[in-house]
């Protein structure tokens, strides 16, 4: 029987699993920066992880890796079309992301959510050791605090939610508004990207459930308090860092420029193929560049990784025909033979393959519509070895909070996309140098490590629970 001292509850676990030439099939764990960050606390601290291993009805036991305990749960399909594509990704995505689709509430969908986060809920209450500390993540599992405070009133229990949290003029409209802010509160220290999210948290509390509040803390009726607060996530820089300086990626990166025919500048896009990343404001803002003549496909060709994500979720279906008609035009109307004006690639590529990406990128466009983060921009930074190359960032990522000398646009605005990408384009090389050296600072200072241990120091220091 499993006991751990530190819990990390998520939606998926941090491994994939894979096919070996013999046919047998093991597990990897997924590269990823929350990985990075949690695995050496884990292991240290006996830890385990609960999450979903990414296929349906898999049932299977624990197991070691790496000196992490993983706990797989099962979903069934119906759970992973209900739980998953529904609820968490068509209803609660959207809403969350300032409707920048139109989110749908079913009442089936409600209930499979339920039955999910009981089931995590009640596999920590198993596994947790007496007064162990337990972190859930994300907008998968909102109920989970609460659920598991009664369960366990002995935990220490955190939350930290990696997407934005909206103003209460959109929350509520969820039907199930109080029921989401109540999961919450059965955490100790609930989490935020900014600190407007968590205002707009405990702001919502007080309207809603009626607590009493002061500052960034909720008071319950029954004496505990609950912290809400900012902690804006990062990567594993060093890890960027040194992948990018390895020579295979720097030989990668000349190769990549060879291919693509040595344009004088490339610009560069990688996604997700989300529509609240705003892929297609930006390429149309690019399209419109050179049919103004202010750029040829000589000077400039627009790389754009969109990698597969959601793909059976009606409006990431719709998005992809969209997205794929607009590239077929414009490369239709502007490219000429073996010059593409946008090389567009619906794929997801190795770390390695990314981080040549971003070090022959000279501009780098991320505009999402809104973004919790955005982990794309640190890490183009944190690659950008020769404190070179012009990010373009929306001023409405989370990012742009902290890499605030980076060339900001509404992405809403197709003409102020224009301005900035014409701007960094012709930028004077000491301006995208004394820009780039601050924000190489900011990623240096603040990684994922930092992140992890800022929010399991101040979980730690909350008050000892009183089961
Ligand atoms: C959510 C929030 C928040 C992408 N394609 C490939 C690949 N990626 C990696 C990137 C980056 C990650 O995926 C994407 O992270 P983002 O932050 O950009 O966006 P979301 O997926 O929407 O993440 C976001 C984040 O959670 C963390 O809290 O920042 O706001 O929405 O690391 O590099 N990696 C590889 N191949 C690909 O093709 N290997």
């Amino acid at each position: 029987m499993i006991s751990a001292d530190l819990v990390v509850l998520a939606n998926r676990l941090p491994v994939d699993q894979v096919t070996e030439a013999d046919g047998s099939t093991t597990w990897r764990t997924s590269p990823g920066g929350l990985v990075a960050a949690l695995e050496p606390v884990i292991r240290e601290q006996r830890g385990a992880w609960i999450g979903w291993p990414g296929n349906a009805d898999a049932d299977i036991d624990p197991f070691m890796l790496n000196g992490m305990q993983l706990v797989p749960i099962t979903l069934t399909a119906c759970e992973v079309e209900e739980f998953y594509e529904g609820f968490s990704n068509a209803s609660l995505w959207p809403l969350y992301h300032d409707l920048v689709a139109k989110p749908e509430f079913h009442r089936e969908w409600w209930d499979a959510y339920v039955r999910v986060n009981r089931r995590f809920a009640e596999r920590a209450a198993m596994i947790a050791s007496e007064g162990a500390t337990v972190w859930v993540h994300d907008y998968q599992l909102q109920l989970v605090p609460q659920m598991l405070r009664e369960m366990r009133p002995d935990l220490r229990i955190g939350f930290f939610l990696h997407i934005p949290f909206p103003p209460a003029e959109l929350f509520q409209q969820l039907p199930w508004r109080r029921q989401i802010l109540e999961g919450l509160l059965g955490a100790d220290l609930v989490g935020f990207q900014l600190s407007g999210a968590a205002a707009n948290f405990v702001r919502l509390v007080r309207q809603r459930v009626g607590h009493r509040t002061q500052r960034d803390m909720v008071h319950l009726p029954d004496g505990r308090a609950v912290r809400a607060a900012a902690f804006p996530i990062s990567i594993d820089t060093a890890g960027f860092t040194e992948l990018a300086a390895s020579p295979p990626v720097a030989a990668r990166a000349t190769e990549i420029r060879r291919m693509l025919g040595h344009p004088a500048k490339i610009f560069l896009g990688i996604d997700r193929l989300d529509y609240t990343k705003g892929i297609y404001p930006r390429l149309r803002a690019f399209a419109e560049l050179i049919t103004d003549g202010h750029l040829s496909t000589e000077d400039a060709v627009f790389v754009q990784v969109a990698t597969p994500s959601r793909e059976r979720v009606e409006q990431y279906r719709l998005l992809r025909d969209e997205v794929d008609r607009l590239v077929g035009r414009i490369n239709g109307d502007l490219g000429r033979i073996g010059r593409p004006a946008i090389s567009y690639l619906h794929s997801s590529y190795p770390r390695e393959e990314m981080a040549a990406l971003y070090r022959v990128a000279d501009v780098m466009v991320v505009t999402p519509f809104t973004d919790g983060m955005n982990l794309v921009a640190k890490e183009y930074v944190a690659c950008r070895l020769d404190d070179d190359g012009a990010l373009v960032l929306s001023e409405f990522a989370g990012a742009a909070q902290e890499l605030r000398q980076a060339w900001q646009v509404n992405p809403y605005d197709i003409d102020g996309i224009k301005a900035a990408l014409l701007d960094a384009y012709h930028a004077d090389p000491k301006e995208i140098t004394r820009r780039m050296r601050a924000m190489r600072r900011t990623v240096r200072e603040k990684d994922v490590d930092a992140w992890a241990a800022r929010f399991l120091d101040e979980l730690m220091g909350r008050p000892a629970p009183r089961p």
